[in-house]
C-alpha cells in the first residue's frame, strides 16, 4: 500500500517523538530525577507506530513494562506521560503509576503492565467487549518474546480463536527476556509459527522496517475489524539499550551493539523516504525540531509540577465499577 505524504510524516513524527522521549528520560533518570525503574523502547519504534497508525482512540491496546513507545504511538500526551514518570500531579495516572503503569483510557491505552504476559488476557477481555457490543473496533496486545512463553498468553490466544475475537497479538521479539536469549527461552523455531498453532493467521516481519510492520498490521487489523478473528505478528526488533537503564549488557557482544545502532529504524525510514523522493530532508528536520521542543517542554512541565498531596495517598487504590 502506497502511503501518502501526511501519513509518512505522521509515522516519522511518532517514531521521532518516542526516540526523543526515551533519550531524555534516560538522561533524567541518570541524573537521579526520576523515581522507580525504567525500561527503554528505543530501537523498536517501527513496531509500535507501524501498528498503532491503523488505530483510533476507540481501539484498544495493552502494553508491557517497556511501554512508553506504545503509549506515544497510541496518541498519549507526552507531557502527561512525563509527569507520570516523574511521579507528579497532572501525570496520566496522577503520578501514582510511574513508567510501568501508564494508562490512558481516553486513548484506548489499557495500561503498561509490569507483569510479563499480563496484558494478553486484558486485551482479550477488551476484544470480547467490542464483539459483544457489535462495535467495529479491535484490541491489540504488545507482548515480548519472553511474554510469548507465558501461560496467560497461551490461554488468551486460545480464547481469542475459540470466540473469534477482534484481537491482534503483536510479539516484539528483541532477542532477549532480561539477559536470557530467545534461542534458550523460546521452545519453538518461530514465535509466529507457534501462534499459528493456536489456529490463527500469523506472520513474522522485520521490525527495522516500518513499512513491513505497517503492512502486516494493516492486514491483521482489517481482518479483525471485519469479523475475521484474531491473528498474530512477530516483529523482530532491535533493543538499543539494556533491559533497564543501568544494565551492563554483559550478555551482548560489541559487534551486536554496533549492528543495532547501524540498523536504526528511524535512520532506515529516513533513508528510504528521501531516497525514493517521497519526503525531503527539510520536512523531516522540521519534525525533528518539533519533537525536540515537545519533549523539552514536557520535561520542564514535569519538573515544575508538584508531587501529589498526602491526602491522595489512599485514593485510586480500589476502583468501583
Ligand atoms: C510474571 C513475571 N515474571 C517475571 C518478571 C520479571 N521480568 C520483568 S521483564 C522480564 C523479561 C521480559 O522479556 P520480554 O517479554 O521478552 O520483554 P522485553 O523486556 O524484551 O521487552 C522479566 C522476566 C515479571 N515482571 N513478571
Amino acid at each position: 500500500m502506497q502511503l501518502d505524504r501526511p501519513t509518512l510524516i505522521e509515522a516519522y513524527r511518532r517514531m521521532r517523538l518516542i526516540r526523543d522521549f526515551e533519550d531524555n528520560v534516560q538522561a533524567q533518570f541518570e541524573q537521579g530525577r526520576i523515581p522507580g525503574f525504567v525500561h527503554l523502547y528505543a530501537g523498536q519504534e517501527a513496531s509500535a507506530v507501524g501498528v498503532c497508525l491503523h488505530l483510533s482512540d476507540e481501539d484498544y491496546i495493552g502494553s508491557t513494562h517497556r511501554g512508553h513507545g506504545h503509549c506515544i504511538a497510541k496518541g498519549c500526551d507526552v507531557t502527561g506521560m512525563m509527569k507520570e514518570i516523574f511521579g507528579r500531579e497532572g501525570g496520566l495516572c496522577r503520578g501514582k503509576g510511574g513508567s510501568m503503569h501508564i494508562a490512558d483510557l481516553d486513548k484506548g491505552m489499557l495500561g503498561a503492565n509490569a507483569i510479563v504476559g499480563g496484558n494478553p488476557p486484558l486485551v482479550v477481555g477488551a476484544a470480547l467487549t467490542v464483539k459483544t457490543k457489535g462495535l467495529p473496533h479491535v484490541a491489540v496486545s504488545f507482548t515480548g518474546d519472553g511474554g510469548s512463553n507465558q501461560g496467560t498468553t497461551f490461554e488468551a490466544m486460545n480464547l481469542a480463536v475459540v470466540l473469534n475475537l477482534p484481537a491482534i497479538f503483536v510479539f516484539e521479539n528483541n532477542g532477549y527476556g532480561e539477559g536470557t536469549g530467545v534461542s534458550y527461552a523460546v521452545g519453538a523455531d518461530s514465535i509466529a509459527d507457534r501462534a499459528a498453532g493456536f489456529g490463527m493467521p500469523a506472520k513474522a516481519v522485520d521490525g527495522r522496517d516500518f513499512f513491513a510492520v505497517f503492512e502486516a498490521a494493516r492486514e491483521a487489523i482489517e481482518r479483525a475489524r471485519t469479523g475475521g478473528g484474531p491473528s498474530a505478528i512477530e516483529v523482530t526488533c532491535m533493543r538499543q539499550h539494556g533491559h533497564f537503564i543501568g544494565d551492563a549488557q554483559a550478555y551482548r557482544s560489541r559487534e551486536e551493539l554496533e549492528r543495532v545502532r547501524a540498523d536504526d529504524p528511524l535512520r532506515l525510514f529516513r533513508e528510504r523516504v528521501t531516497g525514493e523522493g517521497r519526503l525531503d530532508a527539510p520536512d523531516l528536520d522540521a519534525v525533528d525540531a518539533e519533537c525536540a521542543k515537545a519533549i523539552a517542554d514536557a520535561i520542564e512541565a514535569a519538573e515544575s509540577a508538584p508531587v501529589p498531596s498526602e491526602d491522595e495517598l489512599t485514593t485510586d487504590v480500589y476502583v468501583s465499577y
